[in-house]
C-alpha cells in the first residue's frame, strides 16, 4: 500500500500522466513515469507556461486544425497576426538534461494554416546554459523546419524530427558559433551533436515552442511535442477510455477479472483509507486504470478528472490512470 501510494503520488497529482513531473525542474526521477506514454496538456497548458506572449499573439489548445495522427483531437494553436506579435510556451520538466538526450527524442508535429511568409512554422527551441555551472552561458538553440529542408506544405500535419536536424544558436558558443554565425548565419546551422561536442558542460534548462516575432499572419499549431521524457499531447479534455464504450477500442486496459490481492484492508473492495470519503481508490480494482467499476462501490463517481478540487481524493495515491493511450479513439 505504501509503495502504491508513493507511486501514485509521483505520477498523479492532477490527472493521469499530464501531471508527471508536475512542472518541477527537479529531478528526473519522474521521468520513469513519463516514459509510460504521452502526457496530456489541457487548456491550462500545464506543465507548459505562456512565457512570452506579445501583442496579439495567442497560444491556446484548439481543435480547429484537428491533430496529427496519434495526437487525439486537438493541438496547441499559435497565432501571431502582426510582425511584432509573439507566442511562446515553455516547460522545464527536463531541466538539467544533457543535450545528447535530445538528439534522439526532440520532435514535434506542426501545421500551418496560413502565413504571410509561407516558409514559417512554429519552432522547437531549447534554452540552454552552454557552460553549465560556470557563470553566464545562456543561449537558445532553435530548430526551424525551413532550415532543414522539411516539407512545409500548408494545411496538413507534418512530423519534424528536430533532434536529428540542424540547429541555430542565438548566442555565441566558444569554439562553435562566433558572432557571425548566430541566428543561422554563415554556417551557424549545425547538428546538436556538434553543440554537444563543443560545449560538453551544456545543460538544457527549458523546452520552448515559439512563434514570432517576425511571423506576421502566421496561424499554426503544434502537437505531440516529444522530449527525452515524454510526448506532450495537447487536448481540450483528457481522453477518456470508456470500457466497451463507443467506437473507442480499449486496446490497453488489461483484463482485470477480479480484484486480486488486497493485502490489507478487511473489505475487499478497497477504500482502505477508511475515513476518506470515496478517496480510497487503492484497491486492486484501480489496476484497471480507474475506470468505472460498477461492482466495486466507487460511488464517488469514478471520474478522475478533477484531481484538485475533489476533496475526497486527498490520498492522492490511488488515481493511477492507465498508461495514457496516444490514440484511444482513432
Ligand atoms: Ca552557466
Ligand atoms: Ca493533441
Amino acid at each position: 500500500m505504501v509503495a502504491l501510494a508513493a507511486t501514485g503520488a509521483l505520477i498523479v497529482g492532477g490527472g493521469a500522466a499530464a501531471m508527471v513531473g508536475t512542472g518541477s525542474a527537479a529531478p528526473l526521477d519522474a521521468v520513469a513515469g513519463a516514459a509510460l506514454g504521452n502526457t496530456y496538456v489541457l487548456p491550462d497548458l500545464a506543465p507548459f507556461e505562456r512565457t512570452d506572449i506579445r501583442g496579439a499573439g495567442t497560444a491556446e489548445v484548439s481543435d480547429e486544425f484537428d491533430a496529427p495522427v496519434g495526437g487525439g483531437e486537438a493541438a496547441l494553436r499559435l497565432t501571431t497576426p502582426g510582425g511584432s506579435d509573439k507566442a511562446a510556451v515553455a516547460n522545464t520538466e527536463d531541466a538539467g538534461t544533457s543535450l545528447d538526450r535530445w538528439i534522439t527524442s526532440a520532435a514535434y508535429s506542426a501545421f500551418q494554416n496560413e502565413a504571410d511568409n509561407a516558409i514559417q512554422f512554429p519552432s522547437y527551441q531549447l534554452v540552454v546554459d552552454v557552460n553549465g555551472a560556470a557563470a553566464g552561458g545562456f543561449a537558445t538553440l532553435f530548430y526551424e523546419p525551413y532550415y532543414n529542408g522539411e516539407d512545409l506544405t500548408p494545411g496538413v500535419w507534418h512530423r519534424y524530427q528536430a533532434g536529428t536536424g540542424r540547429w541555430c544558436s542565438t548566442k555565441e558558443i566558444p569554439g562553435l558559433i562566433d558572432g557571425t554565425k548566430t541566428f543561422c548565419s554563415n554556417g551557424g546551422l549545425l547538428p546538436l551533436a556538434e553543440y554537444d561536442a563543443a560545449a560538453p558542460d551544456l545543460v538544457v534548462n527549458a523546452l520552448v515552442i515559439n512563434q514570432g516575432s517576425g511571423n506576421p499572419g502566421l496561424d499554426a499549431a503544434v502537437d505531440l511535442v516529444s522530449t527525452p521524457s515524454t510526448t506532450y499531447d495537447f487536448e481540450l479534455t483528457e481522453p477518456a477510455v470508456i470500457p466497451g464504450g463507443g467506437e473507442c477500442e480499449e486496446p490497453t486496459l488489461p483484463e482485470v477479472p477480479e480484484l486480486p490481492e488486497v493485502p490489507e484492508g478487511e473489505h475487499g473492495g478497497g477504500h482502505e483509507h477508511g475515513g476518506d470519503t470515496g478517496g480510497g481508490h487503492e484497491d486492486g480494482g484501480q489496476e484497471n486504470g480507474g475506470h468505472e467499476q460498477p461492482d466495486a462501490g466507487h460511488d464517488d463517481g469514478g471520474e478522475h478528472e478533477q484531481p484538485e478540487d475533489d476533496g475526497g481524493h486527498e490520498d492522492g495515491g490511488g488515481h493511477e490512470e492507465p498508461e495514457p493511450q496516444p490514440e484511444p479513439c482513432t
